[in-house]
């Protein structure tokens, strides 16, 4: 029987989807016997994970394509798994994540016109009369399989979208007697369906931008996602390097820049202070930026004169958005560095403006250089530091792991202190809804089985992770990784976000704002019990190294999690 179903199958294994997580329903009797036979005629189609809570099912994907840049499905039942997906359709949207979404339809007859009509109490209750429209304003692209005909290029299309630059999730939807209805088979060829090329600078817009940089006494490149395809970060450094140009994270979600090459400049998140770089420079490129920075505390100079090259230089889908950026290019950031490196070899070069801009940002190299190995040195007194906790993994983990960083009020602790070095090793929020981590690492563990996956997290993300569902999935799916939750018995952020605003205020003064979490849960003693989980508590700063070694030990060794509650001071 080749029922659309099959042909969404087929279709996907033929762009190279490796996985499903799915969460089947009522929705999909003609998905879940296409999955049967073709495993009984032993047809190839993508491995389908079971995920029992459909936003984690998002974040494993989201955390798949991370590390691959492939979109991977997800299917999801009628309208109520959609709403499940919950905040990680915002995840993917925010961070330009390719998903394909699938979900069904209730069935559009009730007198069994088709197979597939309605014969559940549910297919009434279901019934909704915008299904879509639940997650439109996030999608790339929504749309509905109308028939079985033309599931295929439908299929492919979606793809074709997500994986063009902007990129992003897309949704489709199909009723029962549609996933239920037969046809003939469409042959595809997947090289019919390639994403959209990359956009290169125009030639005046290079010229331009080298002369500009070669001009500038202090010119500084700021970017929060340039790493995420890891050659735009080798032609960075080779950029910056020729040119003797700083180069600033905002809100890194990956890493940009080698954290120990001397023009690396530091990370700047909501810091409550203007940022000493960004004050300085006189020139500054924002490449891959949502937010470059936060103006009423952080902001370039008024000398300071702006270009940004992004793949959506405006932002279209953030009402609220602008840098007063001269120079604004549409341009792919590998590309686009790629065109300036090679302008450079046809230029003369004032070697000694290099030499000048290099001295100077390698001395503020040193100078942060020295202040973090101060802060992290040792804890106080009896009180783990969220950097001495992240030096010790550090120490441990090594160079090639691959660490999630969830860890809210110490997302800058941990992205300064793990002080990566190579693109790829290190994912953290570009998006703002929390529980990423627990899928995502999961999907990053079924994307490079060899790699040692690292989760960093607070104790309230670690919550929103569902990590009963996280670390069923890890034990069932053999996606072993280690997990350090920096608890500090609450949510420590809105503390942050309200005495920012009133310093003074009555907040100020409570002994209870409703954030904390005591008595905590026994975290890992939670992943143990659903997914035997090596589980340790933490209290005191000379059990860290070990304890962090020791868990590794398991992961790596043992080939089972580890989860590391680590308690810090209190929020
Ligand atoms: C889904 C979702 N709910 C609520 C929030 C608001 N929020 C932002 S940070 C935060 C606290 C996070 O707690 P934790 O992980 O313990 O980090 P900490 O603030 O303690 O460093 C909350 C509730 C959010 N961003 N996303
Ligand atoms: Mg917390």
């Amino acid at each position: 029987m080749y029922t659309a179903s099959a042909a969404m199958l087929e279709a996907l294994q033929e762009a190279g989807v490796s996985f499903i997580f799915a969460n089947f329903g009522s929705d999909h009797p003609a998905l879940i016997e296409a999955i049967a036979e073709a495993r009984a005629l032993k047809r190839p189609i993508p491995a389908v994970v079971t995920c029992p809570n459909e936003f984690v099912a998002m974040s494993c994907a989201h955390g798949y394509a991370q590390l691959t840049g492939r979109a991977q499905a997800v299917v999801v039942h009628v309208d109520c798994g959609t709403q499940s997906l919950g905040g990680a359709v915002h995840n993917a949207a925010k961070a330009r994540v390719p998903i394909f979404v699938f979900a069904g339809l209730t069935p559009f007859t009730q007198e069994g016109e088709a197979r597939g009509s309605r014969n559940e109490f549910i297919h009434w209750i279901q019934d909704v009369n915008d299904q879509r429209g639940i997650v439109r304003q996030y999608m790339k692209y929504d749309n509905e399989l109308r028939t079985a005909r033309n599931v295929k290029q439908i299929v492919h299309r979606s793809l074709q979208l997500a994986h063009s630059d902007p990129k992003g999730p897309v949704y489709l939807v199909g009723a029962r007697e549609v996933m239920e209805a037969e046809s003939e088979r469409v042959a595809i060829d997947v090289a019919d369906w390639p994403p959209i090329a990359p956009t290169p600078l125009a030639e005046a817009a290079v010229a331009g931008l080298v002369d500009v940089i070669q001009k500038a006494a202090r010119p500084l490149i700021v970017t929060s996602y340039l790493g995420r395809n890891p050659v735009a970060v080798t032609k960075l450094m080779r950029l910056c390097s020729r040119l003797g140009v700083g180069v600033l994270e905002s809100v890194p979600s990956v890493v940009n820049f080698p954290h120990n090459d001397p023009l690396y400049q530091g990370n700047h998140w909501s810091h409550p202070f203007q940022n000493r770089a960004l004050a300085e420079a006189d020139f500054i490129l924002v490449i891959d930026s949502d937010v470059p920075w936060i103006p009423t505390v952080s902001k370039p100079s008024e000398k300071a004169e702006i270009a940004i090259i992004d793949v959506d230089p405006l932002k279209q889908s953030t009402p609220l958005w602008y840098i007063k950026a001269r120079r604004c290019y549409r341009a792919d950031a590998a590309t686009a560095l790629a065109q300036l490196n090679a302008a450079l070899d046809r230029i003369a070069i004032d070697e000694e403006a290099v030499a000048r801009r290099r001295r100077h940002y390698a001395e503020r190299h040193r100078e942060r250089k020295a202040q973090l190995d101060r802060l992290e040195q040792a804890s106080r007194g009896d009180i783990i530091t969220p950097e001495y906790l992240t030096a010790c993994v550090r120490h441990q983990v090594g160079l090639d792991a691959v660490v999630i960083n969830e860890g809210v009020t110490s997302n800058h602790v941990i992205c300064d202190h793990m002080a990566r070095e190579r693109p790829g090793t290190m994912f953290g929020i570009g998006h703002g809804s929390l529980g990423w981590s627990g899928g995502a690492a999961i999907g990053m563990k079924l994307a490079a089985p060899e790699k040692a996956i690292v989760a960093m997290s607070g104790d309230g993300c670690y919550m929103f992770s569902q990590p009963s569902t996280v670390h069923w999935m890890a034990r069932r799916y053999r996606t072993p990784f280690l997990q350090i939750i920096f608890n500090n018995r609450g949510w420590k952020a809105p503390r942050f976000s309200a005495l920012a605003v009133h310093p003074e205020g009555f907040a100020s003064r409570a002994s209870d704002l409703d954030l904390s979490f005591d008595p905590p849960p026994d975290y890992s003693g939670v992943a143990a019990a659903a997914g035997g989980a090596f589980a340790r508590v933490i209290k005191r700063p000379d059990d860290v190294e070990a304890g962090v070694a020791e868990g590794l030990r398991v992961v790596l060794e043992e080939r089972r999690s580890a989860v590391l509650d680590v308690w810090l001071e209190h929020l």
